[in-house]
């Protein structure tokens, strides 16, 4: 007896001493496992969470998830599910409840059935978040009764325990971020409400819920009401096209659905073209979103120009000799692709790339199919489709052309820079630097104040174009563009390219106010959509110019922010209380003299520059396609809503 009791206790403390040494290597190094421990892996604790509620979806069970952000940033998930089992296992002498949270990539292994293609995918966060949290807690409604576990840092302080009797199922998990382990606590509720939403429009028919019950005030320090959005897509990610293109004008009622499966996965595709000249294509490999593409991409784009092309012969809409590309089969389409396979191969820098062949082939096959089926049964959208393609090749052969003539007029590459550009003297591109600056008086002062041998102004003045209606060519012949496309000397769209880049810092300088941010809004989404690489290799920066400036007697000071200028002004005060400082607002740069804009806004040694993201260049397009799209509402409604925050359009 005795020996039986040793053997099964010396068992559990070795398999106890794995758990505590697998949870430790997650808190030694939580970057191997949520990315990192800045705002994006405390968010990534609530997706882990949520993932395994959404595989009980999958699996048939489950139908409604809730997510909660609570006072002092603790998470609550909770699902209508079966319930994580909670009865021992003879084999472990453990419950799944307790294996899911202590042991890592426990999740998915047990249980059996469920959904084919999540097995292995989701539901091995469990124990890492466990790990991350200060504590969490699970609670089980199951076989009537309520089942309790809870932990602190990834070690039981209380076993499963019965705490009363229920009549439903699900679970309920509710954690605190370890304050040890993240840079930031604060959730951000905007954050975790777009994820939720996409997760709501690739799974139809799940309802999402998300609440935030953190104290918030208004103006006058009352208490507002919690926010939320429950979120419940019948149509899913037909619906997500929809949302995709609500700002937009949509060249035909519905979105075209197409969907189908092989042994080895299946895929799910959605697409409408609207009046725009962008192509917006989202794809997912298992509800995981694949920014960079991958092989259900390249299927998806293949088969959409076999099938217009084709379509087009057949009914003698493309004459001899007219064909259409890729990329003109994609002008003005929104589309988003989901597929769903058992081992999916994550590729590229950030894993956000699925490199499965056998996607390319399946996705290819589906909508060559379908979308010739759907052609032939909707003739009227498939003329609408095929003008817009044509209509989008005879444009691209006119921008050929007036490119030729540019460079036809401008002799060889390279020279005959804009009059306007007051450039540096050194030729080396990774050591240079240049200013776009709003206004000429701005410009004046950066052109006397800059140190010209390595940093080059060039002022742009008066009313920017367009560039949401504007297609390249008329670009090329814009005469506010022009100077930024020559002076940054590498070309643009299709032809950019960022060898011949002249400057390796291009600096955007504009005020701190809602005309600053507009020409940044258009800088910004002109990079975005025609020079794409400036904004992904990191070229492009904001200047962040002062905004006061404080005078004791013969010394100056500037503050960059409100809670700076106190600061800076108790500083400047000192033991002297009587001190009197004057404290004024700059007005604009151009209100600056050379020397006050070197020394705050352009010396290196003094300047802070903000380097803009591409989620930056993101959040300027679809501002800019809100305000000044064709579309007159979301326009309204934008400024409306953020005519008070307008100085914050600041990107
Ligand atoms: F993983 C987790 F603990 F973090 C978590 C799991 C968190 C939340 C909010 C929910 C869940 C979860 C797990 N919801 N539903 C389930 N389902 C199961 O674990 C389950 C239930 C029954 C059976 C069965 O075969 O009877 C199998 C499984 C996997």
């Amino acid at each position: 007896m005795a020996d039986i009791t040793d053997k099964i206790t010396q068992e559990y403390d070795a398999s106890q001493i794995q758990v505590l040494e697998g949870l430790e290597a997650v808190r030694k190094r939580p970057g191997m496992y949520i990315g990192s421990t800045s705002a994006s892996g405390l968010h990534h604790l609530v997706y882990e969470i949520v993932d395994n509620s959404i595989d009980e979806a999958l699996a048939g069970y489950c139908d409604h998830i809730e997510v909660t952000i609570e006072e002092g940033n603790i998470i609550r998930v909770s699902d209508n599910g079966r319930g994580i089992p909670v009865d021992i296992q003879p084999q472990t002498g453990k419950s799944a409840l307790e294996v899911v949270f202590t042991v890592l990539h426990a999740g998915g292994k047990f249980g059996g059935g469920g959904y084919k293609v999540s097995g292995g995918l989701h539901g091995v966060g469990a124990s890492v978040v466990n790990a991350l949290s200060e504590w969490l807690e699970v609670q089980v409604h199951k076989d009537g009764k309520i089942h309790e576990m809870k932990f602190s840092r990834g070690e039981i302080t209380q076993h499963i325990t019965v705490t009363g009797e229920t009549d439903r199922t699900g679970t309920t998990v509710r954690f605190k971020p370890d304050p040890e382990m993240f840079e930031t606590l604060e959730y951000d509720y905007e954050i975790l409400h777009k994820r939720m939403r996409e997760q709501a429009f690739l799974n139809a028919g799940l309802r999402i819920s998300i609440t935030d019950e953190r104290e918030r005030l208004d103006e006058d320090g009352n208490k507002l009401e919690p926010i939320g959005e429950s979120m419940y897509y019948e149509g899913g990610i037909r619906e997500y096209v929809a949302y995709l293109n609500r700002h937009k004008s949509a060249l035909h009622p519905e979105c075209i659905y197409m969907s189908g499966e092989r042994e080895n996965g299946e895929c799910e595709i959605a697409m409408q073209y609207n009046d725009g000249y962008n192509e917006n294509l989202v794809s997912f490999a298992n509800n995981i979103h694949t920014p960079e593409g991958g092989m259900h991409e390249t299927g998806f784009k293949a088969a959409l120009t076999r099938a217009l092309n084709a379509y087009g012969r057949q009914k003698n809409i493309l004459k001899e000799g007219d064909s259409i590309s890729g990329e003109d089969c994609r002008e003005g389409l929104t589309a988003v692709i989901s597929v769903k396979l058992t081992n999916p191969q994550f590729e590229g820098q950030t894993k956000a790339k699925l490199g499965n062949s056998e996607m390319r082939t399946l996705v290819d096959n589906v909508v060559f199919d379908r979308l010739s089926v759907f052609l032939e049964e909707n003739p009227a959208v498939g003329r609408i489709v095929l003008e817009k393609a044509m209509t989008a090749a005879r444009a691209r052969e006119a921008a050929r052309k007036a490119r030729e003539n540019i460079r036809r007029k401008n002799g060889l590459e390279g020279f005959n820079m804009p009059d306007k550009l007051r450039d540096c003297n050194d030729r080396d591109p990774a050591l240079t630097e240049i200013y776009i600056v709003e206004g000429d008086s701005a410009g004046g002062s950066a052109t006397q104040g800059r140190d010209s041998r390595f940093q080059a102004i060039l002022p742009l003045w008066g009313k920017m174009l367009n560039v949401e209606k504007a297609r390249a060519e008329k670009v090329y012949g814009n005469d506010k563009l022009t100077p930024v496309i020559t002076a940054l000397g590498a070309g643009l769209g299709e032809e950019f390219d960022v060898q011949k880049l002249r400057y390796h810092k291009v600096i955007i300088m504009a005020d701190a106010d809602v005309d600053g941010s507009h020409i940044r809004t258009l800088l910004l989404t002109f990079f975005f959509r025609f020079m794409r690489p400036l904004i992904d290799e990191g070229y492009v920066y904001s200047a962040i110019p002062p905004l006061y400036k404080l005078t004791r007697g013969k010394q100056t000071r500037v503050a960059f922010s409100d809670e700076e200028r106190d600061q800076v002004s108790a500083e400047m005060r000192g033991d002297n209380p009587n001190a009197k400082i004057d404290i004024s607002r700059f007005k604009g740069l151009g209100e600056m003299d050379p020397h006050e804009l070197w020394e705050t806004t352009m010396n290196p040694e003094t300047r802070t520059l903000k380097r803009i993201t591409l989620e930056d260049a993101v959040r300027a397009d679809e501002t800019f396609t809100v305000l000044m799209g064709e579309k007159v509402e979301p326009r309204k409604e934008f400024i409306e809503k953020n005519a008070k925050y307008a100085v914050n359009l600041d990107y």
